[in-house]
């Protein structure tokens, strides 16, 4: 048998391309070139500040949630996604990454996390939308990443797709608890709609000939779709769930293409796009100086544990 550490790079390189041709996985102590590592480290510890600032808008609801009951599942929602995030943390930790370092580029805004999460919650009926598109989107992006290359985010995704399932199905359920209500109740359905369909486009990144990572991320079967093929699915299958809801889509673009056998829909705006990537969106600053906030706030109890652990293994 051969020991790893006696093959060359080149030797390394061909068995790292051979696991991804047999569709196999790569493992946290398999050799992989530095370019898969550093970008399963940058997608994965993005989707992760994804998840914990993504607790910030919604969290915004929880102590005005209408009901007992809407605020026990807005609760565990928003729990869920903390436990989302953890895993990620822990699975960049599996390539050699550091938490803390990632949570300071979070917190210095050197480290991105999804644009959707830069949009205020107005109402309660933004709950129900974040839930129907947002997580709707999001479960979208992720089921294929089921099947990413890389054995641990693979596996975080299977439980995290099946949580988000839950989220999207409580916030369509909330929205159609709504639009069976008052007239006032349906138009804040619409309105929420309104400013957070677009955005939700967004959610998928560039399009594909502005995408610099989406070829070779597809080579390394990281992603296994393209960001504009994915956006497309989303469209499709949010149509007639739309139709379901007796809300509409604030796009007059959108049409079915018999052609296509897909939804044709208008134009980005891509310039707003870049302006909330780059940290200007409406509430960037917000939600940043918010999780600084936060971390700095809890530096007590990461002090604590650390005194805690050593005392464990009888170091003090
Ligand atoms: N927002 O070459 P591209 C969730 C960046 S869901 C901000 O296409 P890639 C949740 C991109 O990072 C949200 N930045 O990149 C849901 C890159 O910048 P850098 C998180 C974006 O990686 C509900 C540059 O633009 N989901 O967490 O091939 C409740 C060029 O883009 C965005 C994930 O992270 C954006 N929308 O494709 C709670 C899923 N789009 O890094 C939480 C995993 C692009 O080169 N990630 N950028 O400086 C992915 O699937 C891919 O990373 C993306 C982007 C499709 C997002």
């Amino acid at each position: 048998m051969t020991i790893l550490a006696e093959l060359s790079e080149e030797d390394l390189e061909k068995y790292f391309e051979h696991t991804l041709e047999k569709d196999q996985r790569i493992e946290p102590r398999d050799w992989v070139p530095e370019a898969y590592r550093r970008t399963m480290i940058r997608m994965m510890a993005q989707h992760a500040h994804s998840e914990i600032i993504g607790m910030q808008p919604e969290g915004n609801w929880i102590t005005r949630a209408p009901s007992l009951r809407r605020k026990a599942i807005l609760l565990a929602k928003v729990q869920d996604e903390a436990g989302h995030g953890l895993y990620l943390y822990s699975a960049t930790e599996t390539l050699g990454a550091d938490r803390t370092d990632l949570t300071e580029r979070l917190v210095t805004g050197r480290q991105k996390y999804s644009s959707i999460f830069n949009y205020p919650t107005l109402t309660f009926a933004d709950v129900g939308v974040i839930g129907w598109l947002v997580d709707g989107a999001a479960i979208c992006n992720q089921v294929p990443l089921c099947r990413s290359s890389y054995g641990p985010y693979a596996r975080a995704m299977i439980r995290i797709c099946k949580e988000e399932s839950f989220h999207q199905r409580q916030g369509f359920e909330l929205l159609m608890t709504m639009m069976r209500g008052t007239r006032a109740q349906r138009d804040m359905v619409q309105d929420a709609v309104n400013r957070w369909w677009w955005p939700s486009l967004m959610m998928f990144g560039p399009p594909d000939a502005d995408s610099p990572n989406t070829e070779q991320s597809m080579a390394w079967k990281i992603k296994r779709h393209t960001n504009d093929e994915l956006r497309q699915r989303f469209v499709d299958m949010s149509v007639p769930q739309a139709e379901a809801l007796g809300v509409t889509f604030p796009d007059p673009a959108l049409e079915w293409n018999a052609e296509r056998g897909h939804y044709d829909f208008g134009e980005i705006d891509w310039a707003e796009f870049k302006q909330v990537v780059s940290g200007n969106g409406p509430c960037n600053a917000e939600r940043v100086e918010h999780r600084r906030r936060a971390h700095e706030d809890g530096a007590w109890v990461r002090e604590a544990a650390a005194v805690h652990a050593a005392k464990q293994e009888g170091k003090v």
